[in-house]
């Protein structure tokens, strides 16, 4: 190093430090000087340079450069203290300004050949040595689908269990499937079967299988899972990974036995010239520091990490929450709390005491396990403007999840060193992950301290999407401090239950859930869940709708209820999303049947004792399944609350509901002749009630009446068109011009206003939804819309995609 040492003294008097760079290119040479005009070929080569001037001591940046392409890894890329950044010298990885390079566990498989109908194989020599058993297979980029039954995408694409029996001595376990779906699988050994429990799911390979019984063996060992995760009769339920379940476009499978791989190619697929390739990895990267020497001032930025796999146990995969496994049984763990009773699933890219080092700008893709994992003793580390897709397990965990000694010993702490402080995760776009395990969440932040969960996008993911805390009681811990702030998240909770957009657990001193734009996640709660425990957290200017329950307090036992503060949040209708189209007269309200509807709060003139209920409809098809019934008008919770009046439609019938003093007793109805409604197709429907009579009217035709002959009692809930008040089903269609009125509106005006929908009347008119313009969001609710924004607020940089989306 003595000859830099001219430059450095004039670099230093001209006040600049010296940087140094490296550069790797696919087509390189690692006997190369690792220039721009010279580069190396493997990232390792690249890291060894710079291990060379961190042991000289740094004296300035340093860069290595990579050049377009993929740098496929045979073995994961390790970064200890020797490979560390000093405090005032960062050391950066990043891809070349405008080129792409991936970062890749992944093997090219070749050799592909036709083979019998529409199947292609390639003969895999390794499988067959047994030194490469892959779980996952990339077509073009795109993830193919493991031969499974029922499959993938069909309209049932699930089974149900009809019985299950572990023996006391938990050594054999025992599963009724369905007639006809048991079969004598060849390799029955290789066959998965995967279950899906409340809010996690169990995966175990077979021991046998008996076709004439219905019936399948687990291979052992096992453990008495937590029973709302436990197979029993009629929890959903797949096989996959035997040769008979290839049976669709799309699937594959690996026979160990012989090597031999086969695929069925989707539509457009040329297996003659597509890239197909499997991980051949675990982990990709890991940064491993100690408490005594961290790894400090390191950089990753641009780079596509993609393709690692995580081998199923031999135990399987019984899930306890967000990709931790419980590993013992239930009630055994809850007697002892021991630390070994849980394991997390591993990480493509997994940390360990690193300090101020960041992920940035990148992308992690096409992972079985986690996508990155910040563990013990990670502090104020980056990870902002990635994108995190096709990932089987949680995109981003955060902190140590297995600290039972919390629960055994009260006085317990956990060494500083190793408390995760100050990480954020910022404006990253997270999608498409819990793939291969549907009980997987977005960020899992767990016991830490100032952990900033900020400004991500967050959707289609199968349970919760963003999880805070890791701990079922109030007792304190290192947890605290936590920001989820500002994140929009939408379409969640799509598979599985008991999980929401944020969810959080145990206590949390300084916690805040703020600004968060949380939106249509169909599984229940769905919204803001402060489960057990929680306490000491602040919700606040939180925009939540299109979800069953807006927050949902599971910490009242606890006492961890009073201690959170709750306030000035946003639950409710959508804001302003209610879509305008061409009406009967002038425009009309487009309700898209996921929770959109139009409310109007409690006022004593919408209360009448006698009253019409009109509104023009345009349903584009009928509603159907089991529950056929949909509330246009209604007030006053649903049919069996006090006071409830609602103007309905069942199928192709139209209909009406009226309580009168709470209960099924006291509810009336009453339904027109089957046929009254046609699709795609304006109809006027009205309800009127006039203190005797109820009656029904479709296009101004008397089709249902019933005497009722009780004065109405009152309600004081909101009314709301489009969807039941409680929110339990909602309308898919166009309403216009609707009404409500103080008075029960005879048949001859009824009909002049089905001839003409400008010609209403004013008298007793007390509520009017014309429809012409969408209602102003209000100001504050606008605020959080944009704080959160529709795309992360800072990403630089979007990788370009490469390959086609999963
Ligand atoms: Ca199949
Ligand atoms: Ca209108």
């Amino acid at each position: 190093m003595r000859h830099r040492r001219p430059l450095v003294l004039a670099l230093l008097l001209a006040g600049l430090a010296p940087a140094a760079e490296f550069t790797v290119a696919p087509g390189g040479r690692d006997t190369h000087p690792g220039t721009r005009q010279r580069p190396f070929a493997t990232l390792a080569r690249a890291r060894r340079a710079v291990r060379g001037l961190v042991a000289g001591g740094l004296e300035g940046d340093v860069t290595v450069w990579l050049r377009e392409g993929i740098y496929e890894l045979p073995a994961p890329l390790v970064f200890g203290p020797g490979d560390s950044g000093a405090a005032e010298h960062a050391i950066t990885y990043a891809a070349m300004a405008g080129e792409t390079a991936a970062v890749s566990g992944g093997r090219r498989i070749r050799g592909w050949r036709p083979g019998k109908g529409k199947l292609w194989t390639a003969h895999v020599p390794e499988a067959k040595a047994g030194t490469w058993r892959f779980r996952q297979l990339f077509v073009d980029g795109r993830r193919a689908t493991r031969a499974r039954t029922p499959n993938l995408g069909c309209a049932k694409d699930t089974l149900r269990l009809t019985g299950a029996a572990l023996s006391k001595d938990l050594r054999t376990y025992t599963l009724s499937l369905p007639e006809g779906t048991v079969r004598q699988w060849r390799n029955v050994a290789d066959v998965e079967f995967v279950g899906y429990g409340v809010w996690e799911v169990v995966r175990k390979r077979l021991l046998a299988a008996n076709a004439a019984a219905h019936t399948v063996t687990l291979a052992p060992p096992h453990i008495n899972a937590q029973p709302a995760n436990r197979p029993k009769a009629g929890m959903p339920c797949r096989l996959e990974n035997a040769a008979e379940m290839l049976d669709a476009p799309g699937e594959w499978h690996l026979d160990r036995a012989t090597g031999l791989l086969t695929y069925w190619p989707l539509a457009g697929q040329d297996m003659s010239r597509c890239v197909a390739s499997a991980p051949a990895l675990t982990r990709l990267v890991e940064v491993r520091g100690t408490a005594a020497r961290p790894v400090r001032n390191l950089h990753f930025r641009g780079i596509a990490f993609e393709q690692a796999d995580w081998t199923l146990p031999p135990m399987g995969y019984f899930g306890a929450q967000a990709c931790v496994r419980n590993v013992r049984s239930w009630a055994a763990m809850r007697r002892d709390w021991l630390p070994e009773s849980r394991e997390r699933m591993d990480a493509a890219l997994r940390w360990d005491f690193a300090r101020r080092c960041s992920l940035r700008d990148g992308q992690v893709a096409h992972v079985e396990g986690v996508g990155l994992a910040l563990r013990k003793g990670c502090c104020h580390n980056t990870v902002e403007g990635n994108r995190f897709v096709d990932i089987g397990g949680n995109a981003v965990a955060v902190g140590e999840v297995i600290n039972f000694y919390y629960y055994r010993d009260p006085s317990f702490t956990v060494p500083r060193a190793e408390v995760p402080v100050g990480n954020r995760i910022a404006n990253n776009h997270i999608h498409h992950c819990g793939v291969c395990y549907h009980g997987a969440v977005g960020v899992h932040v767990a016991l830490t301290e100032g952990t900033v969960v900020a400004h991500n996008l967050i959707e289609h993911l199968p349970y919760t999407g963003i999880s805070c805390g890791w701990c079922w009681r109030t007792l304190p811990t290192i947890c605290k401090a936590n920001r989820i702030e500002h994140n929009h998240i939408h379409h969640v909770m799509e598979w599985m239950n008991d999980g929401g957009g944020i969810y959080t657990l145990g206590s949390q001193p300084g916690t805040v859930v703020r600004g968060n734009h949380v939106h249509d996640n169909p599984g229940v709660p769905g919204g803001i869940y402060l489960d057990q425990g929680s306490s000491h957290i602040e919700v606040a200017g939180n925009l939540v709708y299109g979800v069953r329950r807006w927050i949902n307090y599971n910490n009242r036992r606890d006492g961890g209820f009073p201690t959170c503060r709750v306030h000035d949040n946003f639950p409710g209708p959508r804001p302003g999303g209610v879509a305008r189209v061409p009406g009967k007269l002038g425009r009309a309200a487009h309700f898209d049947g996921m929770g959109s509807s139009v409310y109007k709060p409690h006022a004593p003139e919408l209360e009448p004792d006698h009253l019409t209920l009109e509104a023009w409809v345009r349903l584009g098809k009928l509603p159907a399944g089991k529950d056929r019934r949909k509330w246009i008008i209604s007030k006053n919770a649903n049919e069996l609350a006090d006071g409830h009046y609602a103007l309905t439609i069942r199928g192709d019938t139209a209909g009406a509901y009226l309580n009168f003093g709470g209960g099924n007793r006291n509810k009336a109805d009453a339904w027109s002749p089957a046929g009254a409604i046609r699709p795609g197709r304006w109809h006027h429907l009205a309800m009127t009630y006039d203190g005797t009579d109820l009656k029904v009217y479709v296009d101004a035709a008397l089709v249902a009446s019933r005497t009722v002959g009780r004065k109405r009692s009152k309600g004081k809930g909101e009314l709301r068109i489009a969807q039941r008040v409680d929110g339990f089903t909602t309308l898919e269609g166009d309403v216009d011009e609707a009404r409500v009125y103080s008075r029960a509106l005879p048949a001859a005006e009824l009909k002049a206003h089905a001839a003409d929908p400008a010609a209403a009347s004013t008298r007793g008119l007390v509520a009017h939804w014309s429809f012409e313009a969408p209602p102003a969001v209000p100001e504050e609710v606008q605020e959080v819309i944009d704080a959160a924004g529709p795309e992360p607020r800072y990403r630089t940089r979007l990788l370009p995609q490469r390959r086609t989306e999963p």
